[in-house]
This record gives C-alpha cells, structure tokens and sequence, in this order.
C-alpha cells in the first residue's frame, strides 16, 4: 500500500474529511485525492461522499490494506486470496531481497506443517508468514517461533481464549487440548549468520469444526466469528514488540507453557526422550528431566504423557 492511502484511511478512520482537507494534509491535489479514495474503494473500503466529505463507512472483512493501515509494527502486508503456502511465497520474496513483510492468505491449498506434514488451511483461516532477515546466527531463530507463540497465545487470551503454548510452537485450547495455532519456521543462512527467516503462523479463526482435522479447534468454535483484520494485526503487533524485546520472549513462554512440569516423550528423527519437563532455556531448547539425567531438547514432536 502506498503511504498515502494509509495516511488517508488512518484520517478518515478518524473522522469525516473534506477532499481539500486530505489535498492539503497529504500535500497532494484533489485529483489525486479522488483517485486514490477510487482505489481505495476498489479494495472493498466503503467510502461514502457527500458535500461533508468522504466518510469511512465500512472495511473490507480481510486483506492486505484493513491489516496494514492500523498495524504499529513496520510490516508490509502482501495478501492473496489463495496460495499454495505463505512461506513458499515468502521464500520468493526473499530471493527478491524482501525484508519485513508479511503474507497473509485466506486460504493455502498446500499449506505445510513441521516434517512434510500437511496443514489444513480452508478459507477462513488467518495463515501467514512473516519475512525477516535478523542480524542473528541460525541458532538463535528458534525463539522468534516462540515469540510468535507467545503473540497468538496472548491474542487468544485477549479475546477470552483459554490458550496455551505445547513446547515448542503448538497453541493449544482447554482441557482436551485442542490445537488453535501451530508455527513452521524456515530460513537460509550460512553458519553464523542467518539471511532470512519466514515464520509461517496458521491460526484456525473463521473455520467450522467439521473442515478442520480431528483434535483441532478454531477461534470460531471457542467464541464464534472474529474479525480476522483485527486478529491478525494484534498477533503481528505482539510479536513484533517481542522481536525488539528478545530479553522478554522466554519468560512470557514459560508463563503459558502447559507443558512444564509434567511428564512427556520427545520424538527425535533417531531417538527419543522420556522424563519430566522442567524448564526451557534461552535457545527454546526444552529441559527434561529423565531418569537419570537432565537434557537439553532443542527440537523434536512432544507427547504430554498423563501426570502419574
Ligand atoms: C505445525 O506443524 O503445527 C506448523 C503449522 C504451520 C502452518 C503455517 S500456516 C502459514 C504457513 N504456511 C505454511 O504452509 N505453513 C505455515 P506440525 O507440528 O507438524 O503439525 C501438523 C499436524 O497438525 C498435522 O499432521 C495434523 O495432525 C495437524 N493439523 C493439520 N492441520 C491442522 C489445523 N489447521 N489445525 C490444527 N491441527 C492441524
């Protein structure tokens, strides 16, 4: 989006303005003005005229611009009704040399999980990658995932939600710990420096029980519809809040973690891990206790057992 249409959305989202108040505030012509009030529209922005001005009547359900123009964080939001998979796009992007963009989906038609598993993503859904090129070595990436489970973790909450986070990236809802969100992180790099990251977040919004798998929920099932817009810019503010405060990511984790202090397996490639979850560290690498030693975990699928 231009910069122009934001400021122009960000002012009408305030109040009623005149063509010659938007011209002079924008330090644009009143052709201008309109043609950028016609592209708005264009969008599916209500944008009523009368000799008052124009007024704001209504926002599109989703997109690009209705996220965009009142997110805090610097993000540019690249939407598309249907794609194979956010982070294949954010990959293209990348090599493109994009920085700090978001792309955001209403569907995925291939949508990835962890290990070549699949995820579900029908229409409805809020599925979306967030570009970045961190100055950061590789090692260091795991916690932006955990950030990015903090931030929906804490939008979930926000609206009545009861979520927690399943080490490493699962949000979960509930007793029966049904799965509302999961995170696939992807990057390139060389050993000591990382030259992107896509931090692909899916969150079940706008979705019925019955076109999601078995043993997941959606936001829709928990407290009906929501404003997805909304959803997603709260998730994108959070998260990005959290980026610029690294020192804060772990300790807000553990605060929803409903996996410490109970017993779980691990499941390595090769191996597996079973003892009592204690602790993560500052990596994201998760402690368990077994029965003979303390292990640093840094990745792996994890199994809450039932408490003995
Ligand atoms: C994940 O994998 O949880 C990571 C999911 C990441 C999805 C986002 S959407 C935006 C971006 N673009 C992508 O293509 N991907 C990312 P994992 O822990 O492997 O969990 C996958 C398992 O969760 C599957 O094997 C199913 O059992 C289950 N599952 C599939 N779709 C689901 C859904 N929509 N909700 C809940 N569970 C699901």
């Amino acid at each position: 989006m231009t910069d122009t249409r934001k400021e122009i959305l960000l002012a009408l989202a305030e109040d009623t303005q005149t063509g010659p108040a938007l011209a002079e505030q924008l330090d644009i012509s009143r052709a201008a003005v309109w043609k950028h009030i016609e592209a708005l529209r264009e969008q599916g922005f209500t944008i009523d005229s009368d000799p008052s001005g124009y007024t704001l009547a209504d926002t599109p359900e989703f997109g690009g611009l209705v996220v965009e123009y009142q997110l805090e964080a610097p993000f540019t939001v690249v939407y598309e009704n249907s794609v194979t998979s956010t982070n294949n796009r954010a990959r293209e992007l990348a090599a493109e040399g994009k920085d700090q963009v978001v792309v955001l989906a209403d569907e995925q038609t291939t949508g990835k999980g962890r290990l070549d598993r699949e995820w579900s993503s029908p229409s409805g859904g809020i599925w979306m990658s967030i570009l970045l090129r961190p100055d950061l070595p590789p090692t260091h990436t795991p916690r932006l995932t955990l950030a990015a489970a903090v931030a929906v973790t804490e939008a979930a909450r926000e609206h009545g939600v009861d979520a927690g986070i399943k080490w490493p990236n699962d949000v979960l809802v509930g007793d029966n710990e049904a799965k509302l969100s999961g995170i696939l992180t992807e990057m390139e790099g060389e050993a000591d420096r990382v030259s992107w990251v896509a931090i692909g977040i899916g969150i079940n919004a706008n979705i019925g029980a019955e076109d999601l798998p078995e043993g997941a929920t959606s936001l829709q099932e928990q407290i009906g519809t929501v404003d997805r817009a909304a959803f997603t810019r709260d998730v994108l503010d959070r998260f990005y809040e959290l980026y610029q405060h690294p020192d804060q990511i772990t300790a807000r984790w553990r605060e929803y973690a409903v996996t410490l202090d109970r017993p779980v397996r691990v499941q390595q490639p090769r191996t597996e891990i079973t003892g009592r979850a204690v602790d993560i560290e500052e990596s994201g690498a998760l402690l368990v206790e077994t029965e003979d030693e303390t292990v640093s975990v840094s990745s792996g699928d994890c199994e809450h057992l039932r408490q003995q």
